[in-house]
């Protein structure tokens, strides 16, 4: 049964990327980065050791890439800003002029196209000098980054349309201190809490600077936030649901969005002797500092079991004590990235959203499907004609649609990502883009998704089978 799914006016339709992955170093100064570092010290870490030296070399195209925003129906765009090139000795010291130049060459190029800057501080980008005196585990980091936030207020605030103070924070405690995906890759759990409780603050002191110059623009943050499901109804499979939950989805969205953090998880850290160091001012900063808008960054679910086997009382303290990951019969996965496709997540996180924060203004902020050797797919002329990635957005977004319908505040919806783009410990395994990159000659093609986006965009929506629906 198909039907012209509509969206709300004035949506905002586009993608996202960041600094260390798609800009190059370009030649404005820049100080080493953590992933530049690792590179350096451990390249078998990257697939086909590929570094972010060129990425997608967005710092020397950024004309003809706000082009292809336009041809693809981009009427907003999330970059990040890079603290590194901002403050190249190290992420302290001197602004950079020549780095201020560029992001406002490039938002006002964006702005004069019609496409909103949505610019977020922190994506996973740590200058290693502030990683050297120990990351976001140190308050001198969380006072270099709240300069950091508030030098970009001042110099960009006039083009940017919204602000985000971190991607995924949740992100660099896991892959630095608990399962080696980031840099350092230690393990060690109450030194990852430590510097959650960190990240929090930093998010809560930056919008506290933004608030006290006025602008018309509100700051939030951007979470990858998985609905977690228990295998079945037994309770033991509920309670690990529920600890996942506390631990991996309302660890950052509770303090960063209501100001709390919730009791089973503190109760947890207690028990286990896991708590980190703060001071009662920093809850008080917490609480009167919390996000204005929310991007929600929905890949997969989470589904678990309660454990089978008993843990090792001699090894680290990890998540993992309380629970397993179910492997559910059936799942349809992305097999590229190993991540299971569950359209239907994307609703009851919004729904979630809608009922426990209050209805705070949302909209998602990366859902993508990164696909390997996408040359399979190229037509005689070269043009990936990835009918899995437009279907993908269709399925996620119908649901998105729904959720509108039901009460929730969605403004928009980006896709990862734009132009492919570099992935961190992947590099170019998995293309994301609605436009592919040839790596050897930085070539663009506009994919067939990308044609569909740009008519998306400019119908405000699609024909859509909603039978699909459940
Ligand atoms: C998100 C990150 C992005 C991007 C994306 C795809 O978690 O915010 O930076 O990388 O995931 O994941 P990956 O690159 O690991 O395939």
């Amino acid at each position: 049964m198909n039907q012209q799914l509509n969206f709300p006016k004035d949506f905002w339709w586009g993608s996202a990327w960041s600094a260390e992955q798609a800009e190059g170093r370009g030649d404005t100064g820049k100080a080493e980065t953590v992933w530049e570092h690792w590179f350096k010290e451990e390249p078998n870490r990257f697939y086909n050791r590929i570094s972010s030296e060129v990425t997608t070399d967005h710092f020397n195209r950024y004309q003809e890439d706000v082009q292809l925003m336009k041809q693809t129906g981009h009427n907003s765009f999330r970059l990040s800003i890079s603290w590194a090139r901002m403050f190249p000795d190290g992420g302290v010291g001197t602004v950079n002029p020549k780095a201020i130049t560029f992001y406002r060459k490039l938002m006002t190029e964006m702005n004069e196209n019609g496409i909103k800057p949505f610019v977020n501080l922190y994506h996973f980008d740590m200058p290693f000098l502030l990683q050297e005196k120990g990351g976001w585990e140190s308050r001198e980091v969380v006072d270099a980054y709240v300069r950091f936030a508030t030098t970009c207020f001042e110099e960009f605030g006039d083009l940017v349309y919204h602000w985000f103070t971190f991607n995924e924070p949740l992100g660099p405690i896991l892959g630095s201190y608990l399962e080696g995906f980031h840099y350092p890759g230690i393990v060690d759990f109450k030194r990852g809490a430590q510097a959650a409780f960190h990240t929090i603050l930093a998010h809560a002191l930056a919008i506290e600077a933004f608030k006290k110059q006025g602008y018309s623009s509100k700051i939030g943050v951007i979470l990858n936030l998985s609905p977690t499901y228990p295998r079945s109804q037994n309770p033991a499979d509920i309670e690990a649901a529920e600890i996942v939950d506390a631990l991996y989805t309302r660890s950052f969205l509770d303090p960063m969005v209501k100001g709390t953090f919730p009791t089973k998880l503190v109760e947890l850290l207690k028990e286990y002797h896991q708590m980190p160091e703060f001071e009662e001012q920093d809850l008080v900063i917490i609480k009167e500092n919390t996000a204005q808008i929310l991007g929600l960054n929905y890949y997969e679910p989470r589904r678990v079991k309660a454990r089978l086997t008993g843990i090792n009382p001699n090894g680290p303290f990890l998540p993992e004590w309380f629970y397993e990951n179910y492997d559910m019969p059936g799942k349809r996965m992305n097999v590229y990235r190993g991540w299971e496709i569950y359209e239907k997540g994307i609703y009851d996180l919004c729904l979630d959203i809608r009922d426990n924060y209050g209805n705070i203004e949302a909209f998602i902020s990366e859902n993508g499907m990164g696909v390997a050797d996408e040359e399979r797919f190229m037509d005689e002329t070269g043009q990936v004609i990835d009918e899995y990635r437009i279907d993908y957005i269709k399925d996620h977004l119908a649901y998105v649609h729904k959720a509108i319908q039901e009460g929730c505040q969605i403004k928009g919806y980006h896709l990862w990502t734009f132009i492919d783009c570099w992935s961190w410990i992947n590099t170019y395994k998995n293309r994301y883009g609605l436009v592919s990159l040839d790596l050897a000659t930085q070539k663009r093609t506009i994919k067939k998704s990308g044609e569909f986006y740009q008519k998306m965009s400019q119908d405000n929506g699609f024909d859509y089978d909603v039978s699909k629906l459940v």
